[in-house]
């Protein structure tokens, strides 16, 4: 069995080349290969893909590697698999926006043994292992106190979702439900957020296990909780994610409704 900090290492140096590889191509934003009101298929997010991919076969050339540029939607449960988001946030990148991640994790039979987020433009990485605290450039992180829902920041999502009339259901609950609703556009970050303790709570339906293979870890460890409130067809998850003193109120107020939410 591979340690963890051996794992850890690759995430970190697979996440941080990728988000190198952007950034030296900035100039590129507009380099897409689609661009659709729902999606955007960007040159970037396959090179960048590609750049992990590398770094993780130069150190595990017989290990699994599944990310958003692949083919399907959900990576097999056995073994060693690394999940890769070469971009998180596309369209923010595409638009010239800041808020946009590399997301790196590797699973061992489905368990997350560790994962990296960098966010480039911030110069911060985002580490934790399974078995040690979660880091923010070598920093321990830590999320809010925050108790009370109505003076809580929560950022959310509008998902890839065709039909938004649950989700615009949701962000009406939301926003009744907290302080501020925020909606940024990266999902993995949004998550290190809450393990940051900088936002108390995300919640979005329709997301893929690597928008928050990575984050999801990293706030686990420190000391939030990020849970699965549902899956939809071809591998869309909806993902509560909070300081965990918040966690039963978002998830009375959001279970009814991710249950309504179809294509
Ligand atoms: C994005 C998510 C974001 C969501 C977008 C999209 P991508 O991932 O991180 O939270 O609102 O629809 O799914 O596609 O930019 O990697």
């Amino acid at each position: 069995m591979l340690t963890s900090t051996q794992l850890q290492a690759v995430a970190t140096l697979a996440a941080r080349r990728a988000g190198e590889h952007v950034l030296e191509n900035l100039h590129r934003r507009a380099d897409a290969n689609s661009v659709l009101r729902i999606d955007i298929k960007h040159k970037l997010d396959v090179e960048a893909q590609d750049v992990a991919t590398a770094v993780i076969r130069a150190a595990y050339p017989d290990h699994l590697i599944f990310g958003e540029e692949s083919e399907t939607p959900c990576p097999p449960a056995k073994g060693y698999v690394w999940i890769i988001d070469p971009i998180d946030g596309t369209v923010n990148f595409f638009h010239g926006s800041h808020w946009w991640c590399c997301s790196v994790a590797v699973q061992h039979d489905g368990k997350t043994l560790a994962g990296a987020v960098f966010i480039p433009q911030l110069g911060e990485m985002f580490e934790a292992t399974h078995d040690n605290s979660a880091f923010c450039n070598g920093v321990p992180l830590h999320v809010s106190e925050q108790e009370t829902p109505e003076l809580a920041l929560m950022a959310t999502g509008m998902g890839k979702w065709r039909n938004k009339e649950t989700s615009l259901k949701i962000f009406q609950a939301i926003t009744e439900l907290v302080q501020r609703p925020r909606l940024m556009g990266a999902a993995a970050a949004d998550i290190c957020m809450v393990a940051a303790g900088r936002i108390d709570a995300y919640f979005e339906s329709g997301i893929y296990l690597w928008d928050m293979a990575a984050a999801g870890l990293i706030l686990e460890r420190a000391s939030g909780i990020c849970e699965v409130l549902a899956r939809y067809p071809n591998g869309r998850l909806a993902i509560l994610a909070t300081n965990g003193k918040l966690h039963n109120p978002c998830k009375k107020v959001l279970v009814p409704l991710v249950a309504e939410q179809k294509k």
